[in-house]
């Protein structure tokens, strides 16, 4: 999308709700001919603004629906704009036919994600903003849509806003040393330029160390179920899954390949990894199976070792442990068949026993999976802003570096003070360009690419 396409004189219509049977759908019609294109087909026009009215929605003489009409007058819309909302009957067919009627009274067909990028443009709501409603609607876990939530309130937005201040303070500081190094007051003493310095620098290191955690939110956290051939490890996948997703049987060597499925019934949400029993193998298929469930153990966030009995655990751990850099559970599986709960007992404390069968200890491998993450990931500032997508690394990383490297000139003084400036003003710019209330043309064109229809 360009601004050649994108002209906000237009007025767009589409169903801002997914495609198929329901209840209601929603169609939306905003630009400044909506209230025009709007009173064409509806028998009685509705006068209060934001109050949902009952109307008849027509087109040439022929009526197509009884839907709940609301206008927003600008600016108050979500758009910026005039904007109508018909909550008509779902399905495929009615909301359709009005949008067809609306298009030939002289609305466009919106482009993907043109709602809200109108919501940009005309000043709603920032870049970082507008990639939070898109995360809010790709949220599958409860902790992804506590962040995309934050972030769509502006706590991002607030952080980065006061790192661009800040910088801008420490040009509007050199440029007064370099202007007026005569004043009064003499030369801004070097020491308060760098403690300046220092103090951005933390702050994005700050903002930067939050990426792993903001990987984990989008991405979740990968379990790997390990272990020997029949342990029990697609049963306890199934069983932790609360559906029969992989196959069990009593033959080992059953499953052949990793089968992933996400919980989000914890703190993080998880990517399930059901693996192939590791185990010398001359079966073509089998080895490959074990060559997945390795290269699944290396990029691990948390491994369930698990084993029927305490020494065969003991030894999933050691050899689990040469394959990943990740946390290792100790999991006993099947411990409601006897003979291995007589085993338990002394040097089993770290042992998590689980039974498929009958749900014991899953709970508590639930709570140790999640204590797991804690640990590894450190304490979460629950008033730091997360970044979440590369384009905020990637923004923050440059900046970070122009810093860097004005601090390197400043402190050799080996160029002019004019010249290390050049890099403040870029570390700048890359901020301005991540917020996206200043130059952001391209930007948009990044961040609405993946964004629906009627969004
Ligand atoms: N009694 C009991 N039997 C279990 C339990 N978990 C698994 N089993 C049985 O153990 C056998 C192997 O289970 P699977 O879940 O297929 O084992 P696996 O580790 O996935 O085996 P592979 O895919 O071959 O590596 C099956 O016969 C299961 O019914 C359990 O908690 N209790
Ligand atoms: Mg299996």
């Amino acid at each position: 999308m360009n601004s050649e396409v994108l002209q906000l004189q237009d007025t767009v219509v589409a169903v801002a709700s997914p495609a198929g049977r329901g209840a209601i759908a929603l169609v939306r019609l905003s630009g400044p001919d909506a209230f025009a294109i709007a009173a064409k087909h509806l028998q009685v026009m509705p006068k209060e603004p934001r109050v949902a009215h009952l109307c008849e929605v027509h087109s040439e003489g022929e009526k197509l629906d009884e839907a709940l009409v609301t206008l927003f007058p600008a600016p108050n819309s979500f758009t910026g704009e005039d904007t109508v909302e018909f909550s008509t009957h779902g399905g495929y067919f009615v909301p359709s036919s009005i949008v067809v009627a609306l298009t030939a009274s002289g609305a466009r067909q919106a482009l993907p994600g043109e709602f809200t990028r109108r919501a940009v443009l005309n000043g709603k709501l920032d870049i970082i903003q507008a990639e939070a409603i898109g995360d809010l609607i790709d949220a599958s876990s409860r902790i992804m849509q506590r962040t995309a939530i934050g972030q769509l309130d502006g706590g991002l937005s607030r952080r980065l806003l006061a790192l661009r201040n800040d910088l801008i303070e420490l040009e509007a500081l050199i440029a007064y040393d370099v202007d007026f190094p005569e004043e009064d007051d003499g030369p801004i003493p070097r020491t308060r330029i760098e403690e300046a310095v220092a103090s951005v620098l933390k702050s994005l290191d700050l903002l930067l160390s939050t990426v792993s955690v903001g990987e984990l939110v989008r991405e979740g956290a990968v379990v790997v179920i390990a272990g020997p051939p029949n342990a029990g490890k697609s049963s306890l996948f199934n069983a932790l899954l609360g559906r029969s997703r992989a196959i069990v049987t009593e033959i080992p060597g059953t499953t052949r390949d990793a089968l992933e499925a996400v919980i989000d019934s914890g703190k993080w949400p998880l990517r399930l990894v059901d693996t192939a029993g590791l185990r010398e193998t001359e079966d073509r298929i089998e080895k490959l199976g074990i060559e997945v469930s390795e290269r699944y153990l290396a990029g691990a966030h948390v491994v369930l070792a698990c084993a029927e009995d305490a020494s065969s655990v003991e030894r999933t751990r050691s050899l689990v442990g040469q394959r990943t850099d990740a946390p290792i559970i100790s999991v006993r599986t099947k411990s409601d068949l006897v003979h291995t709960r007589e085993e338990s007992g002394n040097g089993e404390r770290s042992v998590i026993a689980v039974s498929a069968e009958t749900g014991s200890g899953l709970q508590d491998l639930m709570v140790a999976i999640d204590t797991a993450i804690d640990e590894r990931q450190g304490t979460i500032n629950p008033d730091l802003p997360i970044l979440t997508r590369a384009r905020h690394r990637k923004a923050l990383e440059a900046a970070r570096a122009e810093v860097e490297q004005f601090k390197q000139a400043w402190c050799t003084e080996k160029l002019p003070v004019t010249v290390a400036a050049v890099h403040l003003r870029t570390a700048v710019t890359e901020l301005e360009e991540l917020i996206g209330t200043f130059e952001i043309e391209d930007v948009l064109d990044r961040v609405f690419s993946s964004f629906c229809v009627g969004k």
